[in-house]
């Protein structure tokens, strides 16, 4: 117990020297669970990932067709804005920057926003921008490991920073929708679940962006 608390204050420093830790941040060895409402539950026969908005087709993946979209992984440290942050974690999934680079996502020219749309009505909004950044992915494992049922599985958005690309926006963790159903791409911004009820609408890490009221 001693030896975990000293192994975590060692690490937060090495962390804290090296310019990662962005201010009002703590390190967590653990991964935390947070979100609203319960765990749904996944059947791959009925499954859909569904685009829609200013793309010039709409389309409708099915699990397996899902399955086979080009993958890519990323390593992240990810900042959630209930104050914990988790490390050099790393993720594997879709990048809608490789989808919209393939021509498999056509967006419009008008496609500035990207509405997640998750179980149950959940949604969160970003600008399209930070979606296609290299820092965004639409995330199936986490640490090699399909993410587990409470962290969003089959599929959630996943943001986080880059260590060494500050050029990147960075926003909190909640910016990526657990459970991961439907990508609609806006002219407008409309926010989420969490930004209507106060959280900020862009949410930088380094700028403690948490609420905008
Ligand atoms: N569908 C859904 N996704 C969500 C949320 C939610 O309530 N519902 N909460 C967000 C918030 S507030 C955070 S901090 C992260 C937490 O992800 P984790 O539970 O994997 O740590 O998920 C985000 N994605
Ligand atoms: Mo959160």
């Amino acid at each position: 117990m001693f030896d975990n608390l000293t192994r975590r204050r060692d690490e937060e420093e090495r962390i804290r020297s090296e310019g990662r830790l962005p201010p009002g941040q703590a390190l967590t060895q653990k991964f935390p669970v947070l979100h609203y409402g319960p765990v749904p539950r996944f059947d791959p026969a009925t499954w859909d990932l569904r685009v829609w908005g200013e793309v010039e087709e709409e389309l409708r993946w099915s699990w397996d067709e899902f399955n086979k979209l080009p993958r890519s992984s990323v390593a992240m440290d990810i900042h959630c804005v209930t104050r914990w942050s988790k490390f050099d974690t790393s993720w594997e999934g879709v990048s809608l920057k490789t989808l919209v680079d393939e021509g498999l996502i056509k967006l419009t020219k008008d496609a500035n926003f990207l509405l997640q749309h998750a179980e149950y009505g959940f949604t969160v909004n970003v600008p399209v921008e930070v979606a296609l950044a290299d820092n965004f992915l639409f995330a199936t494992h986490f640490n090699g490991e399909p993410i587990t049922p409470d962290h969003g599985y089959p599929l959630r958005g996943a943001v986080g920073h880059i260590p060494g690309r500050d050029e990147l926006e960075s926003p909190y963790f909640w910016k990526g929708a657990k459970w991961l159903r439907g990508l609609e791409f806006l002219k407008e911004d409309r926010l989420g679940f969490w930004e209507q009820a106060g959280y900020h609408n862009r949410a930088d890490i380094w700028k403690e962006e948490r609420f905008s009221r």
